[in-house]
């Protein structure tokens, strides 16, 4: 074959799959986990499950230290790297771009400083994305106090006003409404308080640490109200589960679901991964995020 048909039989290939079969695309800012349980990875793996293309900006690497207790290992990407990858993400695919499927989906995982929360949020305001879906990832475990109270407090002045759904967890959801969250009414009141504060839908994850059998979330965007409740699998928390969540709500929104449909999927799809965990040498599991293949 000549270079000349080489390159028209190229040209063939991304005019029947390429245009016509694009997926919805979706962006993680977000932490590399070491052990492919949680943060960048377990976003990446969800995005694929359901698929959307994903891409990853990464802010952070952890690696957990087994020899002191599992904590973090946290190592900051440096900041001109960070708004590196935002620039060439929003370049090739952003608004303005000119790509046939446009980026109007992120997801915000662990930022880890208020230095990389000024990149991102300067980038979200850069950048006007449909969907902001952030994961509040508040404290990470061997992280210094008073540096994680800095974290905190940066990610709820300058990137929750900017999110259009939140998903916190049980103690991001005590510390983002300060309410003292025992059962699901405590759970409802976190809900309704976390919206009035950002204007975004939110999901409040009661997770294993509300008492009962069922593993239950309350939605709330202002309007509806649901309880989402599956049956809980196990008593401990499963690594990868909120990022996996938060991952899914955010590829389904990408696709085009609105915030309640994809808070209902998301659930089914965790469920389903923490159902098919993957148990290692560290003392948590990791969810699967192949459990919904069936
Ligand atoms: O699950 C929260 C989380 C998010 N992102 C990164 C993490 C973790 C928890 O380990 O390491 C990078």
């Amino acid at each position: 074959m000549s270079n000349r048909n080489c390159k028209k039989s190229h040209r063939w290939w991304q005019d029947s799959f390429m245009t016509t079969n694009a997926p919805a695309l979706a962006l993680t800012i977000a932490g590399s986990e070491a052990t492919g349980g949680a943060g960048a990875q377990a976003d990446l793996k969800t995005f694929q499950e359901l698929n959307v293309f994903g891409i990853v900006n990464l802010t952070c690497i952890v690696s957990f230290d087994p020899n002191d207790n599992w904590n973090h290992r946290f190592v900051p990407v440096d900041q001109q790297t960070i708004a590196d990858q935002l620039e060439a993400t929003t370049a090739s695919y952003g608004p303005a771009s000119g790509a046939p499927s446009v980026l109007e989906t992120v997801k915000i995982g662990m930022m880890g400083s208020p230095a990389t929360i000024s990149t991102v949020e300067a980038a979200l305001k850069a950048t006007s994305f449909k969907n902001v879906v952030l994961d509040p990832v508040l404290i990470c475990k061997g992280q210094e106090p008073g540096h994680a109270l800095d974290t905190d407090q940066a990610l709820k002045a300058q990137i929750l006003p900017l999110a259009t759904f939140v998903t916190p967890n049980h103690f991001e959801a005590e510390s983002l409404s300060g309410i003292t969250i025992n059962n699901i009414e405590d759970l409802k009141a976190a809900a309704r308080k976390i919206h009035e504060i950002s204007g975004a839908a939110v999901l409040a994850k009661g997770g294993v640490r509300i008492a009962g059998a069922d593993a239950v979330d309350v939605f709330f965007d202002g309007e509806t109200l649901e309880v989402l409740t599956a049956p809980k699998v196990g008593e401990v928390a499963v690594s990868g589960a909120g990022c996996s969540l938060a991952a899914a709500i955010t590829a389904e929104l990408a696709k085009g679901a609105t915030p309640l449909e994809a808070a209902r999927t998301a659930k089914a799809f965790v469920t389903e991964g923490i159902k098919h965990r993957v148990t290692s040498g560290a003392p948590f599991t990791a969810l699967w995020q192949g459990g919904a293949r069936g």
